[in-house]
């Protein structure tokens, strides 16, 4: 097989040789039947809001028609079209978040939904401002917190509430711009609405509205699901596990968990940890019931519990070609519908449960906060009762897996920073100082943020990996999370010996504080805590978060989500470098204010680049001039 896209991936020469055995169609055969994608569609100019249209505008001025029916120029249907993916991205991002506030207003002692992290549960309502937040009982508190959680989706006033964690000088530039979120219902509808047909047709106003819109993921929908699911589910610290489809094990019952919202994966943890389950496994012949995770359901469960990562987005049709897998269990986001399928393919079962992503073609089991451990129970079970459909003759599980350790939530950063400098601080949170002097003293250059998909449109993991090898090479210190953060798992970048591939200053670093030169933070919507980690730090210095250097980067992304992400990190005062080209170009206008203009309004900007050695340069120059403008 020579499919230049996959030459990175070790595991999937294989696999795919299986499934043509197999006669199982993966997302390559259908990449294939794409042919060459429509270039209107790549360059962002093909309007279909209306039913005058489609329009297409032509990207090169002087040929063909330069207006939709209604009048609408390039600029206009690009930046629609981009604010749109805004729209979408924050709404998946926002409305996971949602469901796990609903999910811990129906918490109680007896759980199985139940707070397990109160330390955090009591900080995060002193800080929203609840009175006698140290001493109500818990379960009431958390109740008070939620309703006030359920409000940011759709108060009718005021901003998002965490923003008030960013330095006073961010905040004033949110202010300044009119780019402070509402609430999170409230952006994205009225930003759905300006992009309407006859509505603006301005496209800075787009802009800005779809920036809005990214910010109330970032500052709300995102930090509100990962600062609620800690309080639920318990502050991730750091832990060893192990990644890539190597961990599948062909004498257990394996079920995937696959999707983006812990509520479901939780309690099928909990299901598979019943003693009697696990009878049931080794009555039909298994050693044991085998979890494992992919996409950010994946990070989620290995973050807090250790689960072993099958893998990453591209892998999902490779994990199930393996012919091991006894159940695939989903429930929001990135799940392919070519899943049922491809299970029927072999004897997995496919199971659905979000009326949400209601996936057609195998099972569907409503999963509610209601039923969550009796909706698991039965999953759990057929899982296991599929055991005995499994044809020996059609397993292949690839030899591949690395170890990997997880965790580093900023709780558990700050942990490990405590544990070498003694800081003295009041602050219940701890503090990040001994993190910044590093970086101020440039020990470490600077940070990374690596985050984001897989695109088939480039080369699986390569970009992700050659990025964070050569920054840590030069010393930049990189927290990742989503599927970057699986990519480098299974690139061995996140153990400990990692450290041996770094510069002498991250090196030092690394063995002082006992931490891989590369940190999972979890899950997209864990980018949270990056941003909230970024702030801190620019909080010790008392400084706008757009003076640090700092960068987020995207080298393979495809989703809305990572579109809106891209938005708030800009918003956030973070230049960030994207790997795979946004369907923009069709504007020279609108690319022109995503990579240069925004810089004056926001202190940051989008950067275009496919090439990620020439990413790493760029990155480098950036970092370097931040240095330079601070004095350090
Ligand atoms: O939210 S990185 S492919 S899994 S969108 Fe999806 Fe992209 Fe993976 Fe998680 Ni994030
Ligand atoms: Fe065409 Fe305008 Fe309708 Fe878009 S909104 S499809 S450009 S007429």
């Amino acid at each position: 097989m020579s499919n230049e896209y996959l030459k990175f991936d070790q595991t999937a020469e294989a696999l795919l040789a299986k499934a043509k055995r197999d006669g199982a169609e993966t997302m390559w055969d259908r990449k294939a039947a794409q042919k060459t994608q429509c270039g209107f569609g790549e360059a962002g100019v093909c309007c279909r809001i209306c039913a005058m249209g489609p329009c297409r505008v032509s990207p090169v001025p002087g040929k063909g028609a330069e207006r939709g029916i209604c009048g609408a120029n390039a600029d206009t249907i690009v930046a629609r079209n981009f604010a749109r993916m805004v729209a979408g991205g924050t709404s998946a991002h926002s409305d996971h978040a949602r469901d796990i506030v609903h999910a811990m207003h129906a918490a109680k002692a007896e759980g199985p939904f139940k707070i397990r992290d109160e330390a955090k549960l009591r900080r995060i309502s002193a800080e929203w401002g609840i009175a006698d937040a140290d001493t109500k009982e818990t379960y009431a508190l958390a109740h008070e917190l939620s309703e006030m959680a359920l409000g940011e989706f759709g108060k009718p006033f005021g901003t998002q509430r965490f923003l008030k964690r960013a330095p006073q000088a961010r905040q004033d530039i949110w202010k300044r711009e009119n780019i402070e979120p509402r609430a999170i219902d409230m952006e994205v509808t009225t930003l759905m609405h300006s992009t309407h047909i006859g509505c603006a047709s301005d496209y800075e106003s787009l802009f800005r509205r779809g920036m809005r819109t990214g910010m109330s993921d970032g500052w709300g929908g995102s930090m509100i699901g990962t600062e609620f699911s800690d309080i639920m589910y318990g502050t991730p610290s750091a832990q060893a596990s192990s990644s890539n489809l190597g961990v599948i094990d062909k004498d257990q019952v394996n079920i995937l968990i696959h999707g983006h919202d812990p509520n479901l994966a939780e309690m099928i943890v909990l299901a598979a940890e019943n003693p009697e389950m696990i009878e049931l496994a080794k009555a039909k012949g298994a050693k044991g019931i085998n979890i494992v995770g992919m996409c950010c359901t994946g990070n989620e469960m290995t973050m807090r519990h250790g689960i072993k990562i099958a893998g990453n987005f591209y892998q999902q049709e490779l994990c199930i070609i393996t012919g091991a897998i006894e159940a695939a269990v989903v429930d929001v986001q990135c799940i392919f519908p070519a899943l049922p399928a491809l299970a029927k393919k072999y004897h997995t079962r496919f199971i659905s449960t979000s009326e949400k992503a209601k996936i057609s073609g195998d099972m569907f089991i409503q999963f509610s906060e209601a039923t969550g451990l009796e909706n698991a129970n039965e999953i759990v079970k057929i899982a296991v009762e599929n055991f005995v459909n499994r044809d020996a003759s059609k397993v292949e599980i690839p030899d591949l897996k690395s170890d990997t350790m997880v965790g580093y939530s900023v709780e558990a950063i700050i942990d490990h920073l405590d544990k070498v400098v003694n800081t003295n601080t009041s602050d219940p949170m701890g503090t990040v100082k001994p993190l910044t002097d590093v970086i101020y003293a440039g020990v470490i250059r600077g940070a990374a943020g690596v985050v984001g998909c897989n695109n088939p449109k480039v080369e699986h993991d390569y970009a992700h990996v050659t990025i964070i090898k050569e920054l840590i090479k030069r010393d930049v210190i990189c927290v990742v999370t989503g599927c970057a953060a699986q990519a480098a798992a299974k690139a061995g970048l996140l153990q400990l010996e990692a450290k041996e591939l770094c510069g002498r200053g991250l090196k030092e670093v690394c063995e002082r504080v006992n931490i891989p030169p590369v940190l999972h933070m979890g899950s997209c919507v864990d980018i949270s805590r990056i941003l909230h980690l970024v702030n801190l730090c620019a909080d010790v210095k008392g400084i706008d978060p757009a003076l640090l250097p700092v960068v987020g980067i995207a080298p393979e992304w495809m989703s809305e989500k990572a579109v809106s992400i891209a938005n708030y990190v800009v918003g956030s005062g973070i230049n960030t470098y994207l790997g795979v080209i946004p369907q923009v170009l069709g504007s020279p206008n609108f690319t022109k204010l995503l990579t240069e203009d925004c810089q004056e309004f926001l202190g940051a900007h989008f950067v275009f680049e496919k090439d990620p050695l020439v990413t790493v340069d760029k990155i480098m120059v950036d970092l370097e001039d931040k240095r330079t403008a601070l004095g350090i």
